[in-house]
């Protein structure tokens, strides 16, 4: 059995047989408390341990996926932030919402796991979005009531008006790549920002490369979308 096989295996809880069919989620209306869980990583290179311990900052880079959704959430839902890398996930910050917004890599799978059966296990609806959701939703839509494949910066604030009156769907599966000069700026004010070692911005999104140990263009797409310059910190 494969890893990510035994992460499907895993799961005790049953997948639906049509993940796109509607189902019996209750209406939140609009003022939301949503919060947004960035997994923490496994120990590797790319997670920058050895040097973290010499230098007065706790992580790398932030979360810019759930600071994009961040920007795109309705102005009347509260939203939290937690980064894994360095900050504890309690119970108490899971009860706190109605919504728990997970985003991650395939690489952070063992806690977008533990993530997503602790919220369900307190009764929290749960919605997860971002790489390893938009490459292998399959695997994911056992673990969360909603899943979110591909890019929806042009169709959230559909998808939130859809938890507010109880129509979300299970799965929604975005083909469409938004013109990303639209995307708001991500939310950097949800950001312990002194935590981190340096800030990302985004210009880009697609690849007119095919290498092929990597999913960027089976999630972004091959044709490069850019922001334009000076759009990028106003
Ligand atoms: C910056 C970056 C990093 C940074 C991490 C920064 C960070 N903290 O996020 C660094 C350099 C550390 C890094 C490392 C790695 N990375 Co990296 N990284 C990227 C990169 C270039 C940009 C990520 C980003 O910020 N995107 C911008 C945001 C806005 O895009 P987004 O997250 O996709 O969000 C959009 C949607 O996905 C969605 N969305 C996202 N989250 C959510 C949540 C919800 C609830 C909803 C509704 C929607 C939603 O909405 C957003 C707007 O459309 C991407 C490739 C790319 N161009 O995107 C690879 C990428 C994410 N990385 C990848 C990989 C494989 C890795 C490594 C495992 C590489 C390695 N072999 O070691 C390591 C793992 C890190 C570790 N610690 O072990 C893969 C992930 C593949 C997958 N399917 O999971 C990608 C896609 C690149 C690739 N080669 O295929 N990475």
């Amino acid at each position: 059995m494969s890893q990510l096989g035994d992460f499907q295996k895993q799961s005790p809880l049953e997948v639906a047989d049509d993940p796109s069919e509607l189902q019996n989620f209750p209406p939140f209306g609009s003022a939301l408390k949503v919060l947004m869980v960035w997994p923490r990583f496994p120990s590797s290179f790319w997670s920058f341990d050895g040097i973290m311990n010499l230098v007065p900052i706790e992580t790398d880079q932030p979360p810019l996926g759930l600071l994009t959704i961040a920007a795109l959430c309705p102005k009347s839902w509260t939203l939290r932030l937690i980064d894994r890398s360095f900050e504890d996930l309690l119970d108490a910050d899971i009860l706190w919402a109605d919504l728990v917004m997970v985003s991650g890599m395939r690489v952070q799978k063992d806690d977008i796991r533990e993530t997503l059966l602790r919220a369900r296990a307190l009764g929290r609806r749960t919605m997860i979005g971002g790489p390893f959701a938009s490459s292998e939703p399959e695997l994911l839509l056992s673990l969360a009531d909603h899943v979110v494949v591909g890019e929806p910066d042009e169709i959230f604030p559909e998808i939130a008006a859809d938890i507010g009156r109880g129509s979300a769907k299970r799965l929604y599966d975005i083909k469409d790549r938004p013109d990303i000069s639209k995307t708001p700026l991500p939310r950097f004010d949800l950001l312990k920002i002194e935590k981190y070692a340096s800030m990302a911005v985004q210009f880009s999104r697609g690849c007119p490369f095919q290498c092929e140990f990597c999913d960027i263009i089976t999630i972004y797409g091959r044709k490069p979308r850019t922001k334009r310059p000076g759009q990028l910190l106003a």
